[in-house]
């Protein structure tokens, strides 16, 4: 009886490390599937390899420009200006996704959210969003903190399929 239970600590103590090992790796290889996640309106991109497109913000509910026209495969590093006196954020996705997505918002107003394709700026502050748009259609962006949407805070996004003359 001494004898299993000493064998059995023992296990535990070869096991343990394993295990833990184990937890880690799975957990890192998660991180990166969200880092890189593709989505139907694109993928993370490279910084290294953007086009920088600047985006204004500001309490009038608008984004300037609200129409941005890019090439599939086109990363995109757009430097997000607020130009107002609260927190803006731009968030890019399909029109379904975001109109969703804004109604979650004003259902759970503390709600916090944190993707590539999104960014949150304090007013007075610049944020930037590296995407790459490796899918053509035509997509928005839009602020999607508690009443901006529905104000009308929100773009088209363009893209247009490589190869073609726009
Ligand atoms: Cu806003």
């Amino acid at each position: 009886m001494k004898n299993t239970l000493k064998k059995l600590a023992w296990l535990a103590v070869l096991v343990a490390p394993l295990a833990w090992s184990h937890g880690d790796d799975a957990g890192h290889r998660e991180q990166q599937a969200v880092v890189k996640e593709q989505k139907s309106w694109g993928i993370a991109g490279d910084p290294k390899r953007a086009r920088t497109i600047e985006v204004r913000m500001d309490d009038g509910m608008r984004f300037r420009p609200d129409r941005i026209e890019v090439r599939e495969g086109e990363t995109i590093r757009f430097v997000v200006r607020n130009a107002g006196g609260v927190l803006h954020e731009m968030v890019i996705g399909t029109e379904e996704e975001l109109r969703e997505h804004a109604a979650l918002m004003q259902k759970f107003p503390g709600m916090e959210h944190e993707e590539p394709y999104m960014t949150h700026v304090k007013p007075r502050e610049r944020g930037a969003i590296v995407w790459n748009f490796n899918r053509p259609g035509t997509f928005q962006f839009a602020c999607l903190l508690p009443g901006h949407y529905e104000a009308g805070m929100k773009g088209s996004l363009v893209v247009l399929p490589a190869g073609k003359k726009s």
